[in-house]
């Protein structure tokens, strides 16, 4: 996991004349902040034991991990900063935990599509899992082509004197969805690149091939557990 805590620091501005109240103003703001994102890390700790858990238990009945891998992140303070600027909020614990919901993110890639929704449905059938958002890209796509499915969940974490519901970003993704992504992440992030409507188009194409890769790999793997159950 990306070390989010210390960067904290980087955006106050060096050399800032404060005074005693302005300083003790930022330093609880600052603990604050670091007390909300050790609170964040706690849920994506719980979240992931229970994917880790749902893994364990499917690989023993059906002979095969439907998790490939698991990543997660805490959101970086530029980035949250930016979003509650896009928002017109203030940096703020309160605006944070109120407004934002991708501050702890999952990220899990499955092998087929079907384990996806397996996994998902899994997840959202616990008990402690209240389930706040789903925006399902897989089944409908963005118009650039990505597909992922996304949950946003709350779950409790128990503190010595306190039961607190945290909000996890879960993103459950193929490998090849993930592949895309990634790829098309890292093309489209470059600093100082204009992006051209060919390129965006090639990138389409991409996805589309990505989507019947998946489509493909799906129907091979029903014909392979069909044949085995037949046995
Ligand atoms: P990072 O660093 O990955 O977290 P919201 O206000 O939260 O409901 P938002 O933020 O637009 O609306 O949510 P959405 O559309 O569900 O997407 C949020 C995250 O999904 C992004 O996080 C990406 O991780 C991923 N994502 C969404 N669209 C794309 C896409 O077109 N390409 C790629 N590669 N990833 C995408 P962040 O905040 O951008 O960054």
């Amino acid at each position: 996991m990306e070390n989010t805590m210390d960067n904290i620091e980087n955006l106050l501005v060096p050399q800032m004349e404060l005074s005693d109240k302005a300083a003790e103003k930022i330093l609880t703001q600052l603990k604050n902040f670091r007390m909300l994102m050790s609170y964040y890390n706690c849920a994506i700790m719980e979240v992931q034991t229970k994917l880790n858990v749902l893994n364990e238990e499917y690989s023993l009945q059906h002979d095969r991990n439907p998790i490939e891998s698991i990543k997660s992140r805490l959101k970086e303070p530029q980035s949250i900063l930016n979003k509650l600027e896009r928002k017109g909020l203030p940096f703020s614990v309160k605006a944070i935990e109120e407004n934002l919901n991708d501050i702890a993110g999952i990220r899990v890639i499955c092998s087929f599509p079907e384990d996806v929704y397996t996994i998902a449905d899994a997840l959202l059938k616990q008990d402690d899992i209240k389930l706040i958002k789903q925006k399902d890209y897989i089944m409908t796509p963005k118009p650039n082509g990505y597909r992922s499915l996304h949950l946003i969940v709350e779950i409790p974490i128990f503190l010595a004197n306190e039961k607190k519901p945290m909000k996890v970003e879960v993103q459950l993704r193929t490998i090849a969805m993930d592949c895309w992504a990634s790829l098309e992440h890292k093309l489209k992030y470059k600093k100082d690149f204009d992006f051209t409507a060919e390129m965006q188009d090639e990138l389409f194409q991409c996805a589309v091939i990505s989507a019947r890769l998946d489509a493909k790999m799906d129907a091979i793997r029903k014909k392979v557990y069909e044949n085995n159950d037949k046995k």
